[in-house]
């Protein structure tokens, strides 16, 4: 696929597992208010690309679906999928501890290839589903969770690799949230 190569347009690549919010952040960033678009998504195949304009800058997003089967794709072509990029984002949902697991591998290998390409590309991790409706007791507890998950990350990614870390909730306007 072809991306528009204008010097105006910005592409940002997507990438994370299935189901942790990469295709509503897009809906989010196009300015979609409307709640029961969010129902109505389906999960992401392979990858798409989603074109809008904002602030007099046009982007192209590249969402890539995630679903297991099309990592390894990913990884194959990851050079051809970023190139021309100037950021990328991996969403990890903050609220599926169960795959914590599987994510931080995927964003360690996402790593390994993006130290290999020298591509000067921005990075930026969402914790995402940082929703703001959780009662203090939950939210402590959740704390605990990110901060060790944070812990995690800041484990697994090298000293000299630029980062940022934001948290991420569709229900809240994006807060930038530096760790
Ligand atoms: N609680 C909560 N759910 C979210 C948030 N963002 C997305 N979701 C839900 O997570 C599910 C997966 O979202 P989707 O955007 O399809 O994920 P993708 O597979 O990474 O593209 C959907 O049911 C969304 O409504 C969020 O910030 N908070
Ligand atoms: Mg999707």
């Amino acid at each position: 696929m072809q991306e528009n190569s204008s010097k105006s347009t910005k592409k940002i690549v997507l990438m994370g597992l299935d189901n942790s919010g990469k295709t509503s952040i897009v809906l989010c960033l196009k300015g979609v208010k409307n709640l029961s678009s969010f129902s109505a998504i389906t999960p992401t195949r392979g990858y798409e690309i989603n074109k809008f304009r904002t602030l007099g800058s046009e982007f192209n997003i590249w969402d890539f679906g995630g679903q297991e089967r099309f990592r390894e794709e990913y990884f194959e072509n990851f050079k051809t999928h970023i190139k021309g990029a100037s950021k990328l984002i991996y969403v990890i949902d903050i609220q599926d501890r169960e795959r914590y697991d599987i994510s931080l591998e995927y964003l360690t290998e996402i790593i390994k290839l993006l130290r290999k390409t020298k591509f000067n590309l921005d990075f930026s991790l969402f914790l995402h589903k940082f929703d703001p409706d959780m009662d203090s007791v939950k939210k402590e507890i959740k704390e605990e969770g990110i901060q060790a998950l944070i812990k995690q990350i800041e484990d697994l990614i090298p000293p000299d690799f630029l980062y940022q870390i934001f948290k991420t909730s569709i229900y809240t306007v994006f807060q930038k949230l530096v760790v």
